[in-house]
């Protein structure tokens, strides 16, 4: 699993290189947008069960067939899945943008995970949705925390998105 930093380091120890004005720009970038993004990580784990059952709520609004008989989040087993699904996602967005790196979602969190939800059923188009919910969510609570400017909290949830949306190949 790898950081802002230790990408950094491993590409360019792979060329035997030293860092180049580039890297430098990227390291200086993540340096001072350091206390931004722990801000906004502070902000998303002090309101993470608000957030997730917020989220949760407004999908089975927005799609309410998915708690129906026939849904694939009907019984409370699986609606408990679901939301236990939600909060995983939103814990590894923390991480991630802690990290300043998506190395982490691709490790812990999408490996192997589109072919989990296919042969269980579970739909990912409102899997995104629910991501996407929780996006708005988390920049409105980095927002309160002070965060000025919350367009880099769209990355983590941006990522799994397009990562989850990509097609079998
Ligand atoms: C930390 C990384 C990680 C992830 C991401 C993860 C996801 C994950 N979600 C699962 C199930 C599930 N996921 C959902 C989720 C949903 N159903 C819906 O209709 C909604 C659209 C959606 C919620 C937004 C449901 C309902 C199940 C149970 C499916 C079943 O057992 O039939 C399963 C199958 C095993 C289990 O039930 O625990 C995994 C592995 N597990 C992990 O360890």
């Amino acid at each position: 699993m790898r950081d802002a930093v230790t990408g950094l380091i491993k590409n360019y120890d792979v060329a035997g290189r030293y860092f180049d004005r580039n890297a430098i720009d990227s390291l200086k970038s993540y340096f001072l947008s350091g206390t931004a993004r722990v801000q906004a990580a502070a902000a998303i784990n002090s309101n993470a069960a608000i957030i997730v059952k917020q989220a949760g709520s407004q999908l089975f609004d927005e799609l309410p067939e998915l708690i129906r008989p026939g849904g694939n989040a009907y019984t409370t087993r699986r609606y408990a899945a679901c939301l236990r699904d939600m909060d995983y996602y939103l814990r590894y967005a923390s991480y991630a943008l802690v990290a300043g790196s998506m190395d982490v979602l691709d490790e812990r969190v999408l490996q192997g995970l589109r072919e989990t939800y296919n042969s269980l059923g579970v739909p990912i188009g409102p899997t995104v949705r629910g991501i996407q919910i929780m996006k708005e969510i988390a920049k409105e609570q980095a927002a309160a925390a002070g965060v000025t400017d919350t367009s880099f909290v769209d990355e983590p949830f941006d990522y799994m998105t397009e990562e989850f949306s990509e097609t079998d190949v």
